[in-house]
């Protein structure tokens, strides 16, 4: 009970904040010229349109290698242009790898007034002003937290505690591995009314979306204009750092366009979104334009791919889609059931609010809102458990049912053999025997009686004094035994023929 209604409490509070949430989420506008991503992320002469890449840092159409994996690289890059937005968003798409079990030295966001200075933090500049994040691969203070993820701010004062990688002048952080993932790994970081977030896809499903909170601070105060940069370095250890996107949105309060607290109309949206289009269609034009002076290079990078994967990577590779597509499925499933769950006991909650301040506001409970109790009667919508349990007594219910049924008929049965099977084994037959005989005898005492009552009966004819046998028919003693015996015989070989016939029929049964 007591979990049910922590349930209950934790799923209202969750709506309460979604729906602020919902209330207070920032419009977003796509800023293309604080943005890159492939296709033809680097131009043909290797530069990416309004950013600048220094160091050790290579573009391709594909991504930006910030550093290759070898000893002490240092490389970065940055947007050309100062934000003209107050509030922003970047997404970016990036993968550390390397072949050992550790890596070096990490990769880092940057936004801060100065731009594009090479030094010791991660490839940039210490005594930063601005806000830095760190990806920071290599464990220095040996504290087996590394990977980590952390955020920094600095007004141009504080040196970065190397050895300590930082640990007491992060504003928050989160222990969390990017190195050698199966998909990129995606860091959100959003500066919305000095709220910062930090959202982090760890890249072991290849859901662009399965981002989870890295940290969350409030009050933080950045400089109001800046420049975007990431930039990575090696040591003695070195993995690859490339950057695959990074995507820039301003963020709003208001629908740019509609008002003009942020300075942008619908007209100069449309002109930028114009100007996107076009700078696009150049950018492929002049693509196309290539490859039908080249085609032989395009069939090298279509087979590019083939050539590199091995048959266990791409097995392994099947594997993991597989095993990450039911991850998605059991998420999924989980979500649903969570909505579920949540639904029912907000019903539950209602109805129960409902029946309670409706027994209190009147003793006569249903007849005084007709229309509706029945209908919430209806609705009611049973507890996953009661209609378990419905279902388990109605089976039973059906089951006895049958076991009387079945009963019923055997009794029904036997007692059908008990009025067909005319004799048993027990006594009742052999005492019907006897009386079958007493009545036999009886029948023979009758006829004796009879009999010697017509020989008395017979006038008595004398001749000479003496009394003669009747001349009609006088029964000798010896043949009135004889008679009484033949009739007993009979009767005994009637019972037996009667007996044998019997047991014959039980044979059946
Ligand atoms: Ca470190
Ligand atoms: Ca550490």
């Amino acid at each position: 009970m007591a979990l049910l209604f922590r349930q209950l409490l934790l799923s209202c509070l969750l709506l309460g904040s979604v729906l602020e949430i919902l209330g207070q989420l920032p419009f977003k506008r796509f800023e293309y010229k604080y943005s890159f991503k492939p296709p033809y992320l680097a131009q043909k002469d290797g530069s990416v349109p309004f950013f600048e890449h220094a160091g050790n840092a290579i573009a391709s159409e594909e991504n930006l290698r910030v550093t290759p994996s070898l000893r002490s690289q240092k490389g970065s890059i940055w947007s050309k242009l100062l934000t003209n937005f107050d509030w922003w968003e970047v997404e970016i798409v990036f993968r550390v790898t390397g072949r050992g079990r550790i890596g070096a030295d990490g990769l880092a966001f940057w936004y801060t007034e100065e731009r594009a200075v090479e030094g010791p933090v991660f490839g940039s500049k210490d005594q930063w002003k601005g806000l830095g994040v760190f990806f920071d691969s290599f464990d220095n203070d040996n504290k087996h937290n590394n990977p980590y993820i952390m955020a920094l701010t600095n007004d141009g004062t504080k040196q970065y505690d190397h050895q300590n990688d930082g640990s007491t002048q992060q504003i928050a952080g989160c222990l969390r591995d990017f190195r050698n993932k199966p998909f990129p790994v995606r860091a959100r970081i959003q500066y919305y009314r000095n709220i910062l977030f930090v959202m982090f896809n760890n890249g072991m499903s290849n859901n662009e979306n399965d981002f989870e909170l890295c940290l969350r601070v409030e009050n933080v105060f950045l400089p109001s204009r800046g420049y975007f940069g990431v930039s990575a370095a090696t040591g003695g250890l070195a993995d690859d750092h490339d950057v695959q996107k990074f995507m820039t949105w301003s963020l709003t309060a208001d629908q740019p366009g509609i008002t003009s607290d942020s300075g942008i109309t619908n007209s100069e949206q449309q002109k930028f979104e114009k100007e996107f289009q076009n700078y696009q269609q150049e950018l492929q034009k002049k693509k196309d334009d290539y490859l039908k002076e080249h085609p032989e290079a395009q069939k090298e990078k279509e087979n590019e791919e083939d050539w590199f994967e091995e048959e266990q990577i791409r097995e392994l590779r099947q594997i993991f889609q597989g095993q990450s597509d039911l991850r998605n499925l059991v998420q999924n499933l989980a979500r649903k059931l969570d909505e579920i769950v949540g639904r029912q006991e907000n019903t539950n909650s209602l109805i129960t609010n409902f029946q309670q301040t409706a027994a209190l506001s009147q003793g006569q409970h249903i007849p005084q809102v007709p229309g509706q109790v029945p209908v919430q009667q209806v609705a009611s919508p049973l507890q996953r458990f009661e209609v378990d349990n419905i279902l388990a007594a109605s089976r039973e219910l059906v089951a006895s049912t049958r076991e009387i049924k079945n009963l019923l008929s055997s009794i029904s049965a036997k007692q059908d053999q008990a009025a067909a099977r005319p004799v048993g084994s027990g006594g009742v037959d052999v005492s019907s025997s006897v009386n079958e005989l007493k009545e036999g005898i009886n029948a023979v005492k009758r006829d004796m009686t009879v009999v010697s009552q017509r020989v008395h009966s017979i006038p008595i004819t004398q001749t000479g004094g003496q009394v003669a046998c009747p001349s009609v028919s006088c029964v000798s003693t010896t043949m009135f035994i004889a008679v009484a015996v033949v009739q007993i015989a009979a009767f005994l070989g009637y019972s037996i023929y009667k007996n044998s016939k019997e047991s014959q029929s039980k044979k059946f049964y």
